[in-house]
């Protein structure tokens, strides 16, 4: 039971603990957790292979999704901000972590933070089909469940997203058996309204559904999908999987998308549970690669970024049909899910590499990544609250790993330029 979860405070935990070398942190998550991506022994090394949300350990599946972006109400996206108007003041980061506190314990695979305006939150539990309520001190309450969740493995109850211009609805992507949909519902002093289906027909597999949902400063729901386990789906335009998707608030197409009466927004992902809109409104995407390389994805409209022709940048220095990655990591070293920014900084969340990374982005150029976070296991989602910190997921029990004791939780970080 959630709702009884305690808060947990582990006190401030030093910068020097905080920052852990790449190498470092390799090494620890070698020795412990495994890589949530591993081909399964036996299996070819193609598509079936790796699972990206999977600990080596684990018998399947594959990677997970992508998330929500962390454009919460409160978040520094503005709505009004039309993509690529600078704004007047100098901008303030890059921004790294240098406090880690244990807000919440004892949650049950959590999936996705959305903010309230008052600073508290909602997290969506995958396997229990539940939404909690979460304090800024850290108490817990369970909301409810959501109607017609039925999903396995990496299905299930995924991302929640308030939407920034009417903060009393908000927005959930599930699992309905062998579909996911997105969901609807209004949220109104701690119990939800009816739930609505706004889109459905996107492919769900036990792999690699996607799951992110964020608002975009022009208003519009973004959606990131997987391929179901099938790598031609992210090439067909006919299908929603392997997708990254546009829709109005109400669930209709927007006229100006990139293709006439279609919800689809970018092509040839994988695997997408990341998203993020910086201060120019530009779209970052986080994505599962295979087995050779997991991605950072700068999203354009009618983009085709390659999956399964190409995954990560190619060795011969880049795709002429494809848009490549900005940045690609190994995918032991990431398996990323959750995805934020804040002030010209993104953050990372990475399963089975087991740490948050962090990609400055000083005058919007993506810098080098360095990692954090690396003595919490697996990580699911990373969202700015309205305060400036930091909200971070842990997902150790997901089924891909053994749990710690307290697990899973929620960890705040405060954030200090870099
Ligand atoms: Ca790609």
């Amino acid at each position: 039971m959630i709702s009884d979860a305690t808060r947990g405070t582990i006190g401030k935990v030093s910068v020097n603990r905080l920052l852990g070398s790449v190498t470092v942190a390799a090494a620890l998550v070698v020795a412990g957790c495994g890589g949530d991506d591993e081909p399964e022994p036996g299996q070819p090394a193609a598509t079936e292979t790796s699972e990206d949300e999977s600990p080596a350990e684990s018998p399947d599946d594959g990677s997970p999704e992508n998330e929500t972006p962390d454009e919460s109400p409160g978040s520094e996206t503005t709505d009004e901000s039309p993509p690529s108007s600078p704004t007047d003041a100098p901008a303030a980061g890059p921004v790294e972590p240098t406090d880690v506190e244990e807000l919440v314990t004892d949650l049950d695979a959590p999936w996705s933070i959305a903010f309230l305006s008052d600073g508290e939150a909602l997290v969506s539990q995958r396997d229990e089909e539940t939404i909690v309520h979460v304090t800024e001190s850290g108490d817990v309450t369970e909301v409810g469940e959501v109607p017609g969740v039925e999903g396995e493995a990496e299905g299930g109850l995924l991302g929640i997203a308030f939407d920034p211009n009417a903060p009393d609805t908000l927005y959930v992507y599930a699992t309905a058996g062998d579909e996911n949909q997105v969901l609807r519902t209004t949220y109104d002093d701690g119990e939800f309204g009816e739930f609505e289906t706004l889109l459905d027909g996107i492919p769900a597999s036990p792999r690699h559904d996607g799951g992110r949902i964020a608002f975009g400063p022009d208003g519009m729901l973004y959606i990131a999908t997987g391929d179901a386990g099938d790598g031609s789906n992210s090439q067909d335009l006919d299908t929603l999987a392997g997708k990254i998707l546009r829709v109005t608030p109400d669930g209709d197409i927007p006229d100006d998308n990139p293709f006439d009466d279609s919800a689809v927004y970018s092509y040839g992902h994988r695997n997408v549970e990341g998203l993020a809109f910086d201060d120019e409104g530009r779209l970052w995407a986080s994505e599962f690669g295979d087995s050779a390389a997991d991605e950072l994805n700068l999203i354009e409209a009618g983009g085709n970024y390659g999956w399964p022709e190409v995954e990560g940048i190619p060795d011969d220095g880049g795709s002429e049909d494809y848009i490549d990655p900005v940045h690609e990591w190994p995918v032991e070293d990431a398996s990323p899910s959750g995805l934020a920014y804040v002030d010209q900084t993104l953050f990372m969340a990475a399963l089975r590499g087991a740490r948050l990374w962090q990609i400055p982005l000083p005058g919007g150029e993506a810098g080098e990544p360095t990692d954090y976070l690396d003595d919490y296991g697996r990580l699911r989602d990373a969202v700015v609250a309205p305060d400036g910190t930091l909200w971070v997921l842990t997902n150790n029990t997901d089924g891909r790993t053994d749990p710690r004791e307290g697990d899973d939780r929620i960890l705040r970080l405060t954030l200090s330029d870099s």
